[in-house]
């Protein structure tokens, strides 16, 4: 069976998150207006939920409701059969200027007649009022099947007890608690689980859509993840060697590029959440205009981060390659790096700044210190912990947590491994994307999703 999109009506008293609701569905900031005022909207805006160019479901955002007891008044001295709601709505609809007197609440009407199905949003911190039940008591009368969705429950002042138990009285028990500004997935597939429940005709459609929306988050955790996988691969494998005098000025360098490719793996993340730069303006992680406030390569950020400096346990411990030193052609044992370093008369290994200097005849390694690493994976994974919470109509900031991912634990084994392999790192000259690195920015990304599911 062909079918037209189903018309789905989101309606409410005002200034319950209707338009926001609507934004994170839609997955975009972008449309209407959100602000923590009365009559925000004022018209009624449509937009679709489309596969494939085809348009599955029609979200209609609504004016919120102000004047219901008085509209149930009107409504209740209209002539019409006692019983047939949507005749009463629609002689209220025809009467020029009832029409008028009730003007928002009229739009609204006239969208539930023509809709399929309606979302009720509830403030739950509210308590349950007569003119809310009014307003269910009208919508009712228009004959089509509501679900309750259930707004800020996560609020310490939500009711939403007595919320359900109010809603079960007017026999309403399609009841969703979904809190419009945070993305959560699972709260979404049920939503449109219950729609498929109340409206059959169009359940093709509604599970064509929920399949789609799956598949897409998939895609894009997996997309996210091996971001930040490739990004870390890049810099574990990252390296430069420089005379000794010149140290200094190829440091300078290094991290200048690191800081880009940290970027580059920022602006990734926020593209594949369809966030733009300055929607995060504000917020409580520590970002302006899309990039980190504090700098990569700043000891107070490691700190903030409870991530312990000075060590230089990550170029070696444990890996079975070799690290290539440079002007010698000096092959040292991974195993035996320190006693190799001091065998061959090569300077200490150290951490210079934050680079980890490996000292021979001279010459001077240059690489990324663990605790950079860390820092890179911490604050970075936290970020698309952050963006994946969020729901596009949020105003209210995301919270860092700023802590080690790995506490007490040595970096994942494909970092140390990287650390061997320049040829992984597309900052260095003789990078070659290869199956091996592939392989080892799978893994990670494997490492990184077990990290995050305990965040
Ligand atoms: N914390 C939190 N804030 C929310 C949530 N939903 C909406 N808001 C905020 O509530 C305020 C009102 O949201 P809107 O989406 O504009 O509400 P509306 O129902 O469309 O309002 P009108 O168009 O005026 O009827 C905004 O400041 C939102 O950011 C939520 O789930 N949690
Ligand atoms: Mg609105």
């Amino acid at each position: 069976m062909s079918l037209r999109p189903l018309k789905l009506a989101v309606v409410g008293h005002t200034n319950t998150g209707k338009t926001s609701l609507v934004r994170t569905l839609l997955r975009s900031g972008e449309f209407g207006q959100v602000a923590d005022r009365s009559g925000t909207t004022r018209q009624v805006t449509s937009s679709t939920l489309s596969v494939d160019g085809e348009a599955l479901i029609e979200l209609f955002d609504s004016p919120g409701l102000e004047n219901a007891p008085e509209l149930i008044d009107t409504l209740e001295a209209l002539p019409g059969a006692r019983h047939d709601g949507p005749e009463r709505i629609a002689r209220l609809l025809d009467d020029e200027s009832l029409r008028k007197h009730f003007d928002h609440e009229s739009r609204v009407l006239e969208l539930m007649l023509a809709s399929d199905l309606a979302l009720y949003v509830i403030d739950a911190r509210e308590p349950v009022l007569e003119k809310y039940q009014d307003e269910l008591d009208v919508l009712g009368q228009c004959g089509k099947p509501i679900i309750a969705v259930l707004n800020f429950t996560a609020a310490p002042a939500s009711r939403e007890e007595q919320w359900r138990d109010a809603l079960a009285r007017v026999r309403l028990h399609s009841v969703l608690a979904f809190d419009a500004v945070v993305r959560d997935p699972a709260t979404e597939w049920r939503l449109f689980e219950k729609l498929c429940g109340l409206v059959d005709d169009f359940e093709p459609l509604i599970s064509r859509w929920l399949d789609h929306r799956r598949t897409e988050e998939q895609h894009r955790a997996r997309a996210a993840l091996a971001a930040i996988a490739e990004m870390l691969i890049d810099l574990a494998a990252y390296r430069d060697t420089a005379p000794e005098a010149g140290q200094d000025s190829a440091w300078q360098k290094m991290q200048q590029h690191a800081r880009q490719r940290e970027q580059a793996c920022v602006d990734t993340l926020l593209d594949l959440y369809r966030f733009g730069r300055e929607d995060l303006e504000g917020d409580d992680l520590p970002l302006s205009g899309g990039c980190w406030d504090d700098d990569l390569f700043d000891a107070e950020t490691l700190r903030h981060y409870g991530i312990r400096t000075g060590t230089w346990t990550g170029i070696g411990a444990g890996a079975g390659a070799a690290v290539d030193v440079g002007s010698g052609g000096l092959t040292l044992g991974a195993g035996t790096l320190t006693g190799a370093l001091i065998g061959t008369g090569a300077g200490l290994l150290r951490t210079f700044g934050q680079a980890l200097t490996v000292r021979v005849r001279g010459e001077v390694v240059l690489m990324i210190d663990e605790a950079t690493l860390r820092l890179l994976a911490s604050r970075n994974l936290e970020l698309l912990a952050a963006l994946m919470r969020r729901g596009h109509a949020s105003q209210t900031p995301m919270r860092a947590t700023g802590r080690d991912l790995w506490p007490d634990q040595r970096l994942p084994r494909m970092l140390r491994q990287a650390r061997h392999h320049p040829e992984w790192s597309s900052l260095n000259r003789d990078y070659r994307d290869r199956d091996e690195r592939d392989r080892a920015v799978e893994q990670l990304s494997q490492r990184l999703k077990k990290a995050y599911d305990g965040l």
